[in-house]
């Protein structure tokens, strides 16, 4: 009996025991399972931070694709700015270059309105009732000038000559003397008072002769006061770029020798018909035939600027020499027309004028 109560006691005891270790281990189990939920639960509180964070960062995304897009627009908006700036600039740009134009546009129509008016040559003038010879400003195509200053001969054979060279009526051995030894480019502007001695100009020439078919009258007079002329029906030059060749026919006059040949034929020799086809030259511009070894510049030589050969029969530029005896007859490079007064004396006065055969107003 007592070991049965020993025993019973000793179950109990060992059952107690076990019951407070179980508890023990249950209580610690569940505080193990709380803490392992409270941390699932934090876990699952994590989770749902990062998914929001997650969607934040999509949001930030979007957010970051939006304002590249912002980007590029105000990009394409500054591009479109400038090009606005840029396309007004040319609109302005092509305004001004319009008004300058329509300016330009003007001046012509002005210059040609004057043109018109003004006239270009000498028988425009006679035709208009102008019928005293004297000064007038004429407006040769192309000239260097708004207007040129000429003498026209509205006298001889009708009128309406324009001079284009003028010798003897300048006031010689003072400063109002009018040289002619002059160079290229001042031979093709021209020089000289109109009211005196004076050379028209190569381009007013060109301008005035390329346009219908010109004559020119040579008047000449020497130191007794005789006077001769020569008459050319067919006269014009060249350009600038043929160096202002001359075009000289058809010739009549008094200045020239009739060499008989035989009892019915006569050989007229004239001055300046040998000049025909040859270019102008200067001292500064070198342009005659006369080449080679024995090259010499005639303009040089002989002074002023003419078609010279080689080197020349006539030249009505040359030096001036005033009355001085017999020294104005020994002079090479004088006034020469080799035809009438040989090849040593220098001319008084010439005269070379010019008028259009085509009978009607320019322009
Ligand atoms: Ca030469």
């Amino acid at each position: 009996m007592a070991a049965a109560v020993l025993l019973g006691q000793m179950l109990r005891q060992f059952l107690e025991a076990n019951f407070r270790r179980l508890s023990y281990e249950l209580n610690t189990t569940q505080a193990n399972i709380y803490q392992e939920l409270t941390m699932l639960q934090s876990l699952q509180n994590d989770v749902k931070t990062m998914k929001q964070s997650l969607s934040e960062l999509d949001m930030i995304k979007e957010a970051i694709s939006d304002i590249k897009f912002i980007k590029d627009v105000f990009a394409d908006t500054q591009y479109i700015k400038e090009s606005q700036q840029v396309f007004a600039k040319k609109q302005v740009d092509i305004l001004l270059q319009l008004i300058q134009l329509s300016y330009s546009g003007a001046l012509m129509i002005g210059d040609v309105h004057d043109r018109v008016a003004k006239k270009q040559h000498c028988l425009d003038l006679r035709n208009l009732g102008k019928n005293a010879s004297g000064l007038y400003t004429i407006w040769p195509l192309g000239s260097f000038k708004p207007g040129v200053e000429v003498h026209c001969d509205m006298d001889i054979d009708g009128g309406g000559w324009t001079i284009i060279q003028r010798r003897g009526f300048g006031s010689y051995g003072t400063s109002r003397q009018i040289n002619f030894n002059r160079t290229w480019d001042e031979y093709v502007q021209g020089f000289g008072n109109a009211s005196l001695d004076y050379w028209f100009g190569l381009e007013n020439l060109r301008g005035l002769t390329k346009q219908c078919p010109y004559e020119l009258l040579i008047n000449m007079t020497n130191w007794e006061g005789e006077n001769r002329y020569a008459l050319y029906d067919k006269f014009h030059i060249g350009s600038s770029l043929d160096l202002y060749r001359l075009f000289v026919e058809a010739h009549s006059g008094t200045a020239e020798f009739k060499l008989p040949l035989t009892l019915k034929i006569c050989l007229i020799e004239d001055s300046f018909l040998y000049h025909h086809k040859k270019q102008f030259s200067t001292y500064d511009k070198d342009n005659d035939d006369n080449w080679g070894e024995a090259n010499s510049n005639c303009a040089e030589t002989y002074g002023g600027g003419w078609w010279f050969g080689d080197c020349l029969r006539s030249n009505l530029n040359g030096v001036y020499f005033q009355n001085d005896g017999f020294l104005r007859k020994d002079k090479l490079n004088g006034i020469r027309w080799n035809s009438w007064t040989g090849m040593k004396e220098s001319l008084k006065m010439t005269e070379m004028k010019i008028r259009p055969k085509c009978g009607f107003f320019s322009f």
